[in-house]
């Protein structure tokens, strides 16, 4: 294809990038299978990126002869979309996991996430007005064109993954490694944010449930008269998942009846909490063992959320009280602030 005009190749980039931001968000959320789609759809985006790459590079090259204000910003800009595409292609592939021991998932998001304000920035330093007849159907045609190019860009890098035996070929459909199943002393200890282990008494620890009306506390002694089996994955964002044999008691059995509630808030020692839909409580588990054996202070000692289908995150650790509430579910930020 000849180089389309400047504009419309950056008008093209922004929508790619919006596409990919938007569906890298979901992807970061996506527990069960239909969210599959949406991180295929994040591969697609983050491909067209990579084919606008070369007509892009010529707008660099010309925009570089003039020394403009804030080239350094540009570049810089540059750069971490280079490290978000190489990340995010090395950590798909399987070809680069780790950098310096940290998770290529990891730095694929951190890249992602310290572009996004150069990015607003430049594209209000340098705007890229839309004109109508951007949407002309040479315009759509070539957009189509793009759209099926970086369809087969997916297909053989897929297709090399697997017939090659490349790491990434074993990843399940959220993108994540398989890390320490059946194993929960091999399985990695992770933290979403800023919180930290806290230190917890096992005779002073009371869970609280509260329903709405009253509430009671029960010990770890009173917990231990439960258990249920679950096995099940958890999926973290952070781009590894293990799969585990988990005891304790099931969330219908302590809240039998939702009444008018429409979320359960579940906190943890810490102040970490999460609002479930009470759609959830069938499935959710408060767990005091993996693997057989009472759970690690890493972990989650003395109770932990299992929740099958779920992103690791929805996890709560040191669970100390759950709550029926009024609250709609998704009354909170899309994910936990601290
Ligand atoms: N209180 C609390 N619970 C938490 C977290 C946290 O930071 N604080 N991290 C969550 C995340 S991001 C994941 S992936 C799982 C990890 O569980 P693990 O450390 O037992 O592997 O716990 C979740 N529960
Ligand atoms: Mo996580």
């Amino acid at each position: 294809m000849r180089a389309p005009p400047a504009r419309r190749t950056n008008l093209a980039l922004l929508a790619a990038l919006l596409l990919a931001f938007a569906t890298g968000a979901g992807a970061v959320a996506a527990g069960s299978s239909p969210g599959r789609w949406v991180v295929i759809a994040h591969g697609l985006a983050g491909l067209t990126v990579v084919l606008l790459v070369p007509w892009k590079s010529r707008i660099i090259r010309r925009g570089l002869q003039r020394a403009r204000r804030g080239r350094w910003a540009s570049l810089l800009l540059a750069a971490l979309a280079s490290a978000t595409l190489l990340t995010g292609i090395g950590y798909a592939t399987g070809m680069v996991r780790s950098a310096s021991g940290v998770r290529g998932m990891w730095l694929h998001v951190a890249a992602a996430l310290l572009l996004v304000p150069l990015a607003i920035w430049h594209v209000l330093a340098r705007p890229a007005r839309p004109r109508g007849t951007d949407l002309s159907r040479r315009t759509l045609l070539r957009a189509a064109a793009l759209g099926t190019v970086s369809a087969g860009l997916y297909v053989a890098t897929a297709s090399v993954v697997r017939l090659g035996g490349l790491p990434g070929a074993r990843r399940r459909f959220t993108g994540s490694y398989e890390t320490g199943s059946f194993d929960p002393d091999s399985m990695p200890n992770t933290i979403w944010l800023d919180d930290s282990t806290p230190r917890i008494d096992p005779d002073t620890w009371r869970l609280v449930v509260a329903d709405g009306q009253d509430e009671h506390e029960l010990s770890l002694d009173d917990l231990a008269a439960f258990d249920v089996h679950v096995r099940t994955i958890l999926d973290c964002t952070g781009g590894w998942y293990a799969q585990q044999d988990w005891t304790g008691v099931p969330v219908s059995t302590l809240l039998p009846s939702t009444g008018d509630a429409r979320s359960l808030q579940v906190r943890s020692a810490t102040g970490y909490s999460i609002r479930f839909p009470v759609d959830d409580l069938d499935r959710l588990l408060l767990a005091t063992r993996a693997g057989g054996k009472p759970l690690s202070p890493g972990h989650g000692f003395p109770l932990r959320v299992v929740a099958p289908g779920r992103r690791g995150f929805w996890w709560v650790k040191w669970v100390e009280r759950i709550e029926l509430q009024a609250t709609p579910w998704w009354l909170q930020p899309p994910f936990p602030l601290t």
